[in-house]
């Protein structure tokens, strides 16, 4: 049997030339090697693989100080979509109900239709504002005595956008509910920013943050940041034949590589190589998003690394064409996520192919 590893398709670099709509990145050079080294572990079995369930400690710990927490809880996930259903989780068997909803505005990820539907919750999606941002009244409008959970995302999946958290979270208290962060793709350029986004900054419960995504860690790295490890608890499930007596996971096994791979990542860029990166891969948007007003195309301003322009479809499908790897939103802007592989030049090529394209 040939399969496509006989020929001589290579991961790196050519596959990230053109990647430009991913949110995941080429991992860091330290988080490859780290990767590689743990591959053949499992955190989910700590008495067996005792070396990375203490890495995973040191990997909650940083991403606790990145989040602003005091007391650092929680576990590295396979990515945002289980750390938001695990918040979900939470929030629902904490909840005096019977019939719980979830409250989101509808910038939030679809990894949240997931939760509603296998934790058996009510989704309720509210509108946002004119720049995209949850829309605190509706918020306030939907949440009743049976809202589980409040939502705000920092850094949405579409436009970069970050929801009012402080905010949220007093709506959320008005009827004792949970307040979700999902900052998966945001949480490792936010700290450099003037936003109130963590822990310190507003009354969150719980957190999605991902190292495999601006983080530079290997797939799959993601985090669940809880304020008290009370609330973890409310995950824990008796594990029998293991030296370990409970799992909070909602994953059993569990790839080593991710939890070795951030630790590397983060040791070796929090705070200074984030900061860096942050205002390279700013920069760029910001670039990016001038280039395109320039030739009159309507761009949503990017507040954080992510620019959304109005290109025709044709347009769109001509670049995709070129080998463009761009994707589109739900009322059809071409969103460019500038993640640490992308590069100026490569922004450059892009333009100069959208204008070959105009010009014919
Ligand atoms: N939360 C936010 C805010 C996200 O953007 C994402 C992923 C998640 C949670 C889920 O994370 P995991 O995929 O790690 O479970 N965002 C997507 C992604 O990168 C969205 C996406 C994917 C958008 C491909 C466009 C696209 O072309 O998977």
């Amino acid at each position: 049997m040939t399969t496509v590893l006989d020929g001589d398709m290579q991961a790196e670099p050519q596959a990230f030339d053109r990647v430009l709509s991913s949110m995941c990145t080429k991992p860091h050079p330290v988080a490859r090697e780290a990767a590689e080294r743990f591959l053949a572990t499992n955190p989910g079995d700590p008495g067996s693989y005792p070396t990375i369930s203490a890495l995973e400690d040191e990997a909650i710990a940083v991403l606790g100080e990145i989040a602003g927490l005091e007391e650092s809880a929680g576990y590295v996930a396979s990515g945002g979509t289980e750390a938001n259903i695990q918040a979900v989780r939470i929030a629902r068997d904490r909840a005096e109900t019977s019939q719980p909803n979830v409250v989101m505005p509808e910038s939030g990820h679809f990894s949240f239709r997931k939760a509603a539907d296998v934790l058996g919750v009510e989704l309720r999606i509210v509108p946002t504002d004119d720049d995209h941002r949850a829309d605190v009244e509706a918020v306030r409008a939907a949440v009743d005595d049976e809202t589980a959970m409040v939502v705000g995302v920092a850094g949405t999946t579409e436009y970069g956008r970050v929801d009012p958290i402080p905010e949220l979270g007093e709506v959320a208290s008005t009827v004792d509910a949970l307040l979700h962060v999902d900052a998966a793709w945001g949480g490792f350029v936010l700290p450099f920013t003037r936003y109130e986004w963590n822990f310190s900054h507003a009354p969150v419960d719980t957190m999605a943050i991902d190292p495999h995504k601006m983080g530079q860690a290997a797939v799959p790295a993601g985090g669940l940041l809880v304020r008290s490890s009370a609330l973890l608890d409310e995950l824990a499930v008796d594990t029998p034949y293991l030296e370990s007596t409970s799992q909070a996971t909602l994953t059993g096994t569990r790839s080593g590589a991710g939890v070795a791979s951030a630790v590397a990542a983060m040791d070796e860029l929090w705070p200074t190589g984030y900061r860096r990166q942050y205002e390279r891969a700013q920069h760029n948007a910001d670039w990016l998003a001038e280039a395109l007003e320039k030739r009159g195309y309507e761009v949503v301003e990017p507040t954080l690394p992510l620019v959304a322009a109005d290109l025709p479809r044709s347009t769109f499908e001509a670049l995709r064409g070129r080998g463009w790897r761009i994707s589109r939103t739900a009322t059809d802007e071409t969103r460019i996520v500038c993640m640490p592989h992308v590069t100026r030049k490569m922004l450059a090529g892009f333009v100069a192919d959208l204008d070959r394209l105009e010009v014919r």
